[in-house]
C-alpha cells in the first residue's frame, strides 16, 4: 500500500458511547418534555440503530406505535423532538458525562504527530460534533481535521457510502491511501462501499455483530488484546493500537489480495 496519508474517523459508538449515554438518554429526556410516555431502554434502542439518523429513527419508532401522531402531524412532530434531544445531548456532552473512548485521543494524537490527516465522517449533526469534541479538544478542535463530513452534509445517510466520498474528494487523496476507524456495520458498508479500508472498534452496541470487509476487527484502540488479525507482534499488548498497526493491517490486506 502506499503510505497512509489519513484517518478518517466515525463519531458516535467510535469516538464515545454516544448512543447508550447520550443520544438514548437525550431522546427519553425530549419524550418526557412533550409529555408523551414513551422511554427507548437500551435493548429496544440498540435495535432501532439499525435505523441511522436520529429523526429517521423516530419516525421508523412512530411507524410501529398505534399511540403515533397522525401522519399529516409526523414531520413536524419528529422535527421538534429530535430538536429538543439535541438541546438535551448538548447538555449531557457539554457537561463532560460522556468520555472519549480510550486509545482514541492516543491515536489522534499520534497522527497529529506523524502528520496523518484526519476527517470525520459521521450520519450526526455538526453541532452534535461540535458539542462533542469541544469539550475533549477544545474550542478549537476543528483545527484537528482538514474535514468533517456530517448528517447535513449528505443526501443519503450511511450504510450509503457519499458521506466518505464527500471526505475523500475533499482530502484529495485515493480511498486505499486512507483508513476509516468505525464500530457497526452500517459505517463498515458505507466506507467499504466508497473503497476505504476499514478499522473496527466494536462499541457497547455491535459487540457481538458480524462485521464484513474490515481489515481488522477489535475490542478498543486502547488494547492490543483480542484483535483479528492480531496487532503488531512483540508489542506491549497493554499499549494502545498505533499507526504502526494500521499500516501493519493495510498491507496485510494488500498483500492478500494481490
Ligand atoms: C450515528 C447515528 C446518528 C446518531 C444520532 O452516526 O446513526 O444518527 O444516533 O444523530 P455515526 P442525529 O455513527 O455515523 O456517527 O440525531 O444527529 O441524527
Amino acid at each position: 500500500m502506499a503510505r497512509l496519508k489519513a484517518l478518517i474517523w466515525d463519531v458516535d459508538g467510535t469516538l464515545a458511547e454516544t448512543e447508550r449515554d447520550g443520544h438514548r438518554i437525550a431522546f427519553n429526556m425530549a419524550f418526557e418534555e412533550c409529555a408523551v410516555p414513551w422511554r427507548w431502554d437500551e435493548e429496544r434502542y440498540g435495535a432501532l440503530l439499525e435505523i441511522t439518523g436520529g429523526r429517521e429513527r423516530l419516525m421508523f419508532d412512530l411507524g410501529q406505535r398505534a399511540d403515533a401522531p397522525p401522519l399529516g402531524q409526523r414531520d413536524a412532530w419528529v422535527r421538534e423532538v429530535h430538536l429538543r434531544k439535541n438541546r438535551f445531548y448538548a447538555d449531557l456532552v457539554g457537561e463532560g458525562r460522556i468520555a472519549l473512548r480510550p486509545g482514541v485521543l492516543p491515536l489522534m494524537l499520534q497522527c497529529r504527530e506523524h502528520n496523518v490527516r484526519m476527517a470525520i465522517a459521521t450520519t450526526t449533526s455538526r453541532d452534535n460534533l461540535q458539542a462533542l469534541l469541544q469539550v475533549h479538544l477544545g474550542t478549537r478542535w476543528a483545527d484537528w481535521f482538514a474535514i468533517a463530513i456530517c448528517g447535513e452534509d449528505v443526501q443519503a445517510k450511511k450504510p450509503d457510502p457519499e458521506v466518505y466520498r464527500k471526505a475523500l474528494r475533499a482530502l484529495g487523496i485515493d480511498p486505499l491511501t486512507a483508513v476509516a476507524i468505525e464500530d457497526a456495520p452500517a459505517g463498515v458498508a458505507a466506507a467499504r462501499a466508497a473503497d476505504v479500508p476499514v478499522v473496527v472498534t466494536r462499541s457497547a452496541y455491535f459487540a457481538r455483530a458480524p462485521i464484513e470487509g474490515a481489515i481488522a476487527v477489535g475490542p478498543g484502540l486502547n488494547t492490543r488484546h483480542k484483535w483479528r488479525p492480531c496487532a503488531r507482534a512483540g508489542a506491549d499488548p497493554a499499549c494502545p493500537i498505533g499507526l504502526d498497526d494500521i499500516e501493519d493491517w493495510c498491507a496485510q490486506m494488500a498483500s492478500s489480495s494481490i
